[in-house]
């Protein structure tokens, strides 16, 4: 049994989560509240000296950190993650992108407004800009395509989708990305996700 150790607040835990219940791999749940430092004692940065969540203590023992390392470790193998090498590129190519460009920007715009009660006028309009730009990046690639990677779902949909359905939170209105909305409703019954958004 391995033990997610996450924020229920953190898109990047919930990836984590989500993944482990769409193939069916038994976990256990420990909240860490990074709001009150709970990432940042003496015992958890034991198991990640980082201070992140999510971690993973794995049914062996070992820990591991980084949500997009730990998704594709649980879901090697599997249909999540495609056979075909260009196909395979491509979705890593997408949870690289979502790591460098599209969290730090759409969560972060969600963090400063939700978590640090800042209005969306109090935002640097650099940030609400390249916020904007990776939904618009995002928006293209999903023109003509049901899923990002593949004809089918990949990790890329699940790593892209955690932020992407709270971009309201952060001041940014999904409607104005139309396919980005339609693919949002579809990956959330696929995988399927209850959790709020
Ligand atoms: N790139 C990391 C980001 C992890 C991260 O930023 N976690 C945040 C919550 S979403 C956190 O633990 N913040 C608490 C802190 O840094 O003290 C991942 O994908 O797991």
């Amino acid at each position: 049994m391995i033990t997610i150790y996450g924020d229920p607040g953190s898109g990047n835990c919930l990836k984590v989560k989500w993944t482990a219940e769409r193939l069916g791999v038994p976990f256990t749940w420990k909240n860490i509240d990074i709001m009150q430092g709970e990432s940042r004692t003496p015992s958890f940065l034991a198991m990640n000296p980082a201070g992140q969540v999510p971690t993973v203590r794995l049914a062996d023992g070992r820990h591991l950190a980084q949500s997009n390392a730990i998704i594709l470790h649980l879901a090697e193998g599997s249909a999540l993650i495609p056979a075909d090498p260009y196909e395979r590129a491509k979705m890593l190519e997408w949870m690289f992108w979502e790591q460098y460009s599209h969290e730090p920007t759409v969560a972060v715009a969600r963090f400063q407004m939700k978590y640090l009660g800042k209005r969306r006028d109090e935002l640097d309009p650099k940030l609400l800009e390249r916020a904007d730009l990776a939904l618009r990046r995002l928006e293209a690639g999903l023109a003509a395509r049901t899923y990002l990677a593949s004809n089918a779902l990949t990790l890329a949909d699940i790593a892209l989708v955690a932020y992407t359905r709270m971009a309201h939170d952060g001041g940014l209105r999904l409607s104005d990305y139309p396919a980005v909305e339609a693919w949002v409703e579809r990956i959330e019954a696929d995988l399927p996700i209850r959790d709020p958004r």
